[in-house]
């Protein structure tokens, strides 16, 4: 079948990797310096920071939001609020150019009108991983998640609706950027340990932003 999705402009190739899920291969290239620049805005404000999981254990990536709403952790659980808990202050509000890449790359995959109002962002040094979770502390199931990678390329772990599901291996490279919608969205994921590297753009890190409608 002719991959109409990959004509679009700036995709390289696309990818279906579930029901209601696809890769956009390269669509943030052309933008990654300009998305950088302004991670680099929001950090100085709400710097990236370690977070503690209600089991105790501190998260090897590192992370911070910007947008009306910032997901955070803590002993007492995982949540999304409106303030930086190590500032107090409202989160850095959402970047235009993150905001229109966001609703851009999810029309691209079939979700029109996706507005999103918390972006999280991990950042990601040699070693550091993500072991496999579900998302579900966004009240609306229906909206999508966009995912867009940048920096040193990264292993991620694609698996189903159960834990013990066997999860598929997907690397995810600089510019990629993935709509996660559909069945997709409870499904169990996670990051391997990222291999040492260092990028052009952004050093000895991986950036990862990933746009929700939690509110
Ligand atoms: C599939 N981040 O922040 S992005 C996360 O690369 C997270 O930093 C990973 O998992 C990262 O929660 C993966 C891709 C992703 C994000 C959310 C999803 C995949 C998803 C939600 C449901 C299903
Ligand atoms: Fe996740």
């Amino acid at each position: 079948m002719r991959d109409l999705l990959s004509e679009l402009p700036g995709v390289r190739a696309s990818e279906p990797i579930g029901d209601g899920a696809v890769v956009l291969r390269g669509y943030a290239s052309a933008r990654a310096g300009e998305l950088l620049r302004a991670v680099d805005r929001i950090r100085e404000v709400a710097p990236f920071r370690h977070l503690t999981t209600p089991g105790g254990h501190v998260m090897s990536v590192a992370m911070t939001n910007c947008g009306s709403l910032g997901w955070v952790s803590d002993r007492r659980g995982y949540r999304y609020q409106r303030t930086d808990p190590l500032t107090g202050e409202s989160w850095p509000s959402m970047p235009a150019v993150l905001r229109s890449t966001a609703t851009e790359a999810a029309e691209a995959a079939g979700y029109a009108g996706f507005v999103s109002d918390a972006c999280l962002i991990n950042h990601y040094e040699p070693g550091a991983r993500l072991s496999l979770h579900q998302d579900r502390n966004e009240r609306d199931m229906s909206a999508p998640i966009v995912s867009v990678s940048l920096g040193l390329p990264a292993v991620f772990l694609f698996g189903g609706l159960r834990r013990n599901d066997r999860p598929k291996r997907i690397r995810l490279d600089h510019g990629d950027i993935v709509v996660w919608g559909g069945a997709t969205r409870l499904a169990f994921h996670g990051v391997e340990p990222l291999d040492e590297g260092d990028h052009p753009l952004t050093g000895r890190c991986r950036i990862n932003l990933t746009f929700r409608k939690a509110g």
